[in-house]
């Protein structure tokens, strides 16, 4: 399922691109399993996951591929990665990853910000949108009400945008774009709700701007941010201090080998055997 022309002409000039449809009910089933189990205290991990500020419930879950077979197989998957290798060249390694899980009612706010505002104490050498990129997975369906991500078109286009260091407003801190600037965003309609069914492929650069509102739904949105890195753009300088963990930051950045495409869909067969519904 290569990127056409179209889409990564769309990637370069509006700063995220959305393609839907790339998983199986049965991909996506197993999906949903998986990051049920990796919700709860029994991970065991401390750095593991993250809980939500106000409400007793979940807000992320790190490194999901390090304690499930299933996400260990998915950010491999050739439907995922052959993508990314077209966006940023053939040697990539996976440089982090977290399922937000934005449960329903209780799963909080994302302020407005840019991945790039952390990466760049990390020592990132370079942020273009051919050198690092997210690429979130809709695991539940996404829409308004239950609180899907939402980026500013082109907002990538103006480098690195200042902004202020929230460790206030959530249980994990935001570098938060400035609330001025966002207002204008908005006047000038570019803010874009990435919504679609579970299964969606959504790719967005370390500088597009996005966040999400609060789940004020009955329905669970959760989606798995996989954070892919060339391998010559590795960080250089000091690693912040709660980015030693495996968990938080992948300190084994190896150059990433496509497994075969149905493993993933083998796997939810074999599971599903195992335990009939
Ligand atoms: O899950 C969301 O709504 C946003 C997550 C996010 O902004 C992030 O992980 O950087």
């Amino acid at each position: 399922m290569p990127l056409s022309a179209d889409d990564i002409q769309h990637y370069d000039e509006n700063g995220y691109l959305i393609v839907p449809a790339v998983l199986t009910a049965d991909e996506v089933r197993l999906l949903q399993a998986e990051a049920a189990r990796l919700a709860t205290p029994a991970r065991g991990h401390r750095d593991a996951n993250v809980y939500e500020k106000h409400n007793p419930v979940i807000r992320m879950s790190f490194a999901a591929e390090i304690d499930s077979e299933a996400f260990a197989l998915l950010y491999r998957l050739p439907r995922l990665l052959g993508c990314v290798q077209q966006l940023l060249g053939e040697s990539v390694y996976l440089y982090q990853s977290r399922i937000s899980h934005k449960v329903a009612r209780l799963g909080e706010v994302w302020l407005w910000h840019q991945d790039y505002g952390g990466w760049r104490n990390d020592g990132l050498p370079r942020t273009g949108e051919r050198d690092i990129l997210s690429l979130s997975v809709m695991i539940d369906q996404s829409t308004p009400d239950n609180g899907c991500l939402r980026v500013v078109r082109c907002s990538h286009l103006m480098g690195a945008l200042d902004s202020r260091f929230d460790d206030e407003t959530a249980s994990y801190p935001t570098h938060v774009t400035d609330p001025a600037l966002m207002a204008r965003f908005a006047a000038e309609g570019r803010i874009v709700d990435v919504v679609g069914p579970p299964g969606t492929l959504a790719f967005m650069t370390g500088l597009t701007v996005h966040g999400s509102e609060p789940n004020r739904s009955d329905a669970g949105r959760r989606s798995l941010f996989l954070i892919y890195n060339r391998t010559d753009n590795r960080p250089s300088g000091s690693v912040r201090r709660e980015h030693k963990s495996p968990y938080v930051m992948n300190r084994n950045p190896v150059e990433l080998a496509a497994v075969d495409d149905q493993a993933l869909a083998r796997l939810a067969r074999a599971v599903a055997t195992e335990s009939p519904a």
